[in-house]
């Protein structure tokens, strides 16, 4: 259950009348409207930096630690990264990104069910920012909540994984409006499923025409040198538009 972000379990019936509706929302504005100031200090901050900044977002078990596992490994000496990693609790993440040599942080949101701005902003206080070309941001695995919360990133990516059934971005659109690249995980298990992925590319467009999306495998490898080459076009284009300021 979320602490903070209203998705709690409906509460027992009493006998007095009062708006609980506009309630909820003021609340749910508020919450929203002060993580929306704090994700503009991040981004500032981020920007002083000229650091791309990524926010993954899925569901549990998607693959993102090992989408991230393998680029860091891949990409060592080409591109600098720096990865905060959230999750309720534990830090096996973390000791699995810092197993790659990246500099690592862990944020546990504890009840909570997706990071918020705070969070990030505190989170990479311990994290050298100007030796980065990259922030790697790994989200609580939840398909709902993190999609509501701008951390102050570039872009959200959605992983999607193909033993998650095609028709997620219809169930969960918000998440899939909200990002903009979708990564469509663990193909190399596709001989063995009914999984419609144009069906599955199809839904994700219908909820977000703009989306741009890459099919890989991190076990096999397939499709990651096109995740790449979006990563080192995400630094080049930071770069020249800072330096065109
Ligand atoms: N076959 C296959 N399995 C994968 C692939 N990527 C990840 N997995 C497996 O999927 C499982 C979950 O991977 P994780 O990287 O922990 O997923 P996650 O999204 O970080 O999970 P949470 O942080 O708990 O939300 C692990 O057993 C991985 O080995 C892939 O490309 N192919
Ligand atoms: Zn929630
Ligand atoms: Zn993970």
């Amino acid at each position: 259950m979320c602490t903070d972000c209203g998705c709690a379990p409906p509460q027992p019936e009493h006998d007095h009348k009062h708006d609980h509706a506009s309630r909820k929302i003021r609340v749910e504005e508020n919450l929203l409207a002060k993580n929306q100031r704090l994700a503009m200090a991040n981004r500032a901050s981020f920007a002083a930096h000229q650091l791309f900044v990524l926010n993954l977002v899925s569901s549990p078990g998607s693959g993102k630690t090992s989408i991230l596992e393998r680029t860091l490994t891949d990409l060592k000496g080409k591109i600098s990264f720096t990865v905060l990693e959230g999750d309720q609790q534990t830090d096996n993440d973390a000791e699995r990104i810092a197993a790659t040599g990246a500099p690592v942080k862990q944020v546990n949101t504890g009840a909570g069910c997706h990071l918020d701005a705070h969070m990030v902003g505190h989170g990479v206080e311990g994290l050298d920012l100007a030796a980065a070309d990259i922030l790697m941001i790994e989200n609580v695995g939840n398909l709902v909540c993190p999609a509501s919360f701008d951390l102050g990133e570039d872009h959200k990516v959605a992983v999607l994984s193909v033993t998650e059934g095609e028709d997620k971005p219809l169930k969960y659109p918000q998440m899939f409006q909200a990002a903009d690249l979708m990564l469509i995980n663990k193909i190399d298990l596709l001989p063995y499923l009914r999984f419609d992925i144009e069906g599955c590319k199809a839904f994700a467009r219908q909820v977000n025409p703009q989306i741009k999306i890459i099919e890989l495998s991190c076990h096999s490898g397939d499709g990651m040198t096109e995740w790449y080459d979006w990563l080192k076009a995400g630094v080049a284009g930071k770069r020249r538009l800072v330096s065109s300021l």
